[in-house]
């Protein structure tokens, strides 16, 4: 049989209970698989590790786990520097290796340092997949679902669909792979690979180096897919050469004759640059039809675009040039490799002389840690996500675009097209080193032996506070419906994450006052005074990062179920694993049909649970009218909902 890369993977590390024998396994039926690598960041990694401690192993079971500290380095107090103690501590504690704030951003890092082709990892971050620029299969989970990993069990999902993406063609000068996954997002849309891995094959991903191969499958997260992979080649092999690696690589594609899903086909020297517009990722327009546009914010960084080779076509557009005096400029180095690499090819100098704020290697400005724009300022980055309010000003206009294109506004103050995109000229850039300084165990503090490992202290702070537990659900329900929103509400919607908040992650019943705040500041009032209650959404709810606590601070107010149009995959899984009901309407009629306020009855909720019926009938007590809800969860599943949630099944045993 020809099988694709991600069949090939999926196959070499199914488990037990995968619902079939059959091969290949049809999209859609439940599998589970193997987890060799897991990672975590210090915002979802709090969780993940105090509930890896009450499931009472000794030490980590995958080959490997690593402890990354990125999103939250302000340290404005002591919160978030007994967070990174308490992680520090936990990784020794367990068998992990730590990666030290400063080190850099947890994919960059990884994908430098740690991955491997052919291999799977689960983070609990949305953006995991980037490792699939290695030709790994890397999956973003809640932090529940990591914890899991890390104890040994394996990851459920459904075998997704497999879209093939071939890339014709080569980039020309000015353009790149950033533009890449714009078109992509284009096509698809947020909600396009919903359920599907996206693996890209062809000349033109031949052509692409492994850092441009991960700015692609990095926004794969965007496109709401599983994940998104490349082939292990040459180029691979030389990337890890580069890294000190080289032993780690295997030659790894597609069979030729494979079947795809679907084939999308772009040929690549075709593309212009592009920008994703405020406030959605799949909001692309052509940087020409932009031109002029006066801008107020530039930032180079983010795991998607912070390699050497992006701060590299960034310097060489700036030479001798200087940031206009309306720009507030800034750049991020995606990992301590990346700086030092910068720092003595000359990058950093010339990136400095030309007037870029240096900032702290980590996720910074991303997700509104630090260098916000002005009020109503167009801030253009390279970034992944440009959702209103993430950037920390509400009313700031976003622009998601390729370093070439932040660093031609830098200079200009407006949208104009880069240099080498006009003239078809190649950046003449410095000559790169060949080489990223190998990090290894200086920058890393690797796992303690087992010996030694059984005698450290965990450290907790006193922001630190244990997860809150929940309880069975009941026969039957009567929930107020809280709040109804729209289409492509993001976890940055539920649960916003910047500087204010960020540092709460450790403390749900803190956290949990912030639930819905960019979006409806009444609702935590709300939510304290009706006890319980539901949510109604729209299409794609919960589409963006992996943080559960987008699940698990509306579980502590009282929220019970969510009924939506569709859901996102990771926000799905983590409305689970803490007892809420992810319902969604059969048809129209019951999301036309609910206002905010309304009561909802659930009645023989638990009878519903214990069956498997795939349909349940909720009726509006104001409008006298009842509605078909559909669950799509299996037998495991709705045992956890039954149980109040994964932790309490586990608990009480059911
Ligand atoms: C994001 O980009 O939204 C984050 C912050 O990295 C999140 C994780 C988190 O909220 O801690 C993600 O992408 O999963
Ligand atoms: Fe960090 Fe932003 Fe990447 Fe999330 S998307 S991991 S916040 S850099």
């Amino acid at each position: 049989m020809n099988l694709t890369l991600t069949e090939k993977i999926i196959y070499s590390h199914l488990e037990g209970n995968t619902d079939t024998k059959q091969t290949p396994i049809p999209p859609g039926t439940r599998i589970s698989i193997k987890i060799d690598q897991t990672l975590t960041q210090d915002a979802t990694g709090t969780m993940a590790y105090l509930q890896f401690e009450g499931m009472g192993k000794d030490r980590v079971q995958t080959e490997l786990s690593v402890s990354y500290v990125d999103h939250n380095m302000l340290q404005e107090d002591y919160k978030n520097a007994d967070d990174h103690r308490y992680l520090q501590s936990a990784a020794a504690r367990y068998g992990l290796w730590f990666s030290r704030p400063g080190n850099g951003i947890c994919h960059q890092t990884h994908l430098e340092n740690f991955g491997i082709p052919g291999k799977t990892l689960l983070g609990s971050d949305s953006h995991t997949p980037t490792g699939g620029g290695l030709g790994m299969l890397a999956i973003g989970a809640g932090g529940l679902d990591v914890a899991l990993a890390m104890a040994g069990a394996p990851f459920n999902l459904f075998m997704p669909k497999i879209y093939g993406v071939h890339l014709t063609g080569r980039l020309m000068p000015g353009i790149s792979a950033k533009d890449i996954i714009l078109e992509v997002l284009r096509r698809e849309t947020v909600k396009g690979g919903a359920g599907a891995v996206y693996e890209y094959f062809g000349e033109g991903a031949a052509s692409l180096s492994v850092t441009e191969r991960a700015t692609i499958t990095n926004m794969g997260a965007e496109l709401g897919a599983t994940s998104s992979l490349f082939p292990s080649d040459s180029v691979t092999r030389s990337f890890l050469a580069s890294m000190g690696r080289e032993f780690v690589w295997r030659e790894l594609a597609a069979d030729e004759g494979c079947r795809y899903d679907k084939i999308i086909s772009i040929d690549i020297s075709a593309l212009r640059p592009l920008a994703a517009c405020p406030h959605s990722p799949d909001n692309i327009r052509p940087v020409e039809a932009l031109a002029g546009l006066a801008v107020d914010q530039v930032v180079i960084g983010s795991c998607t675009n912070s390699s050497l080779a992006d701060l590299a076509a960034v310097a060489a557009l700036v030479k001798g040039q200087t940031v206009h005096p309306r720009v507030s400029a800034g750049i991020v180095c995606g990992s301590r490799a990346v700086m030092l690499a910068a720092e003595e090819s000359g990058i950093l100098h010339e990136l400095t002389r030309a007037g870029f704020r240096l900032l702290d290697s980590a996720c910074g400005p991303c997700i509104g840690m630090g260098f916000a724009p002005p009020s109503a300022g167009v801030s253009l980055r390279t970034f992944n996500r440009n959702f209103k309010g993430r950037s920390g000003t509400a009313d700031a206009e976003v622009y998601l675009v390729s370093p070439e294109t932040a660093a031609a506004a830098a200079i200009a103050g407006c949208f104009v097209l880069n240099s080498a995109a006009v003239d078809g000229k190649p950046l003449c850039r410095q000559p790169l080193p060949r080489q990223l300084p190998v990090t290894g165990n200086s920058f890393f503090i690797p796992p303690l032996p087992p010996e030694e490992a059984v005698n450290v202290s965990i450290q907790r702070g006193p922001n630190i506070k244990p997860c809150p537990q929940f309880t069975a659900a009941p026969a039957d329900f009567l929930l107020e419906t809280l709040i109804k929103t729209g289409d492509n509400i993001s976890t940055d919607d539920i649960m916003p994450a910047g500087a204010k908040v960020l540092p709460l992650r450790s403390n749900i019943p803190e956290i949990a006052k912030y639930v819905f705040a960019p979006v409806d500041s009444g609702f935590y009032a709300r939510a304290s005074a009706a006890k319980s209650g539901c949510i109604i959404g729209g299409a794609n709810y919960g589409q963006g990062s992996s943080r559960e606590h987008a699940a698990l601070a509306p579980a502590y107010l009282g929220v019970k179920a969510v009924i939506v149009k569709s859901f996102a995959r990771i926000h799905k899984a983590n409305l689970i694993n803490y007892g809420i009901l992810p319902f969604t309407f059969a048809d129209d009629a019951g999301y036309d049909g609910i206002k905010q306020g309304d009561p909802l009855v659930f009645s023989g909720i638990r009878a519903f649970l214990q069956s498997d019926a795939p349909v349940f009938s909720v009726t509006n007590k104001r409008a006298g009218k009842s509605y078909t809800l559909r669950l799509e969860a299996d037998g495991e599943e709705r045992r956890i909902l039954l149980a109040g949630g994964r932790i309490a099944l586990m608990r009480d045993g059911f």
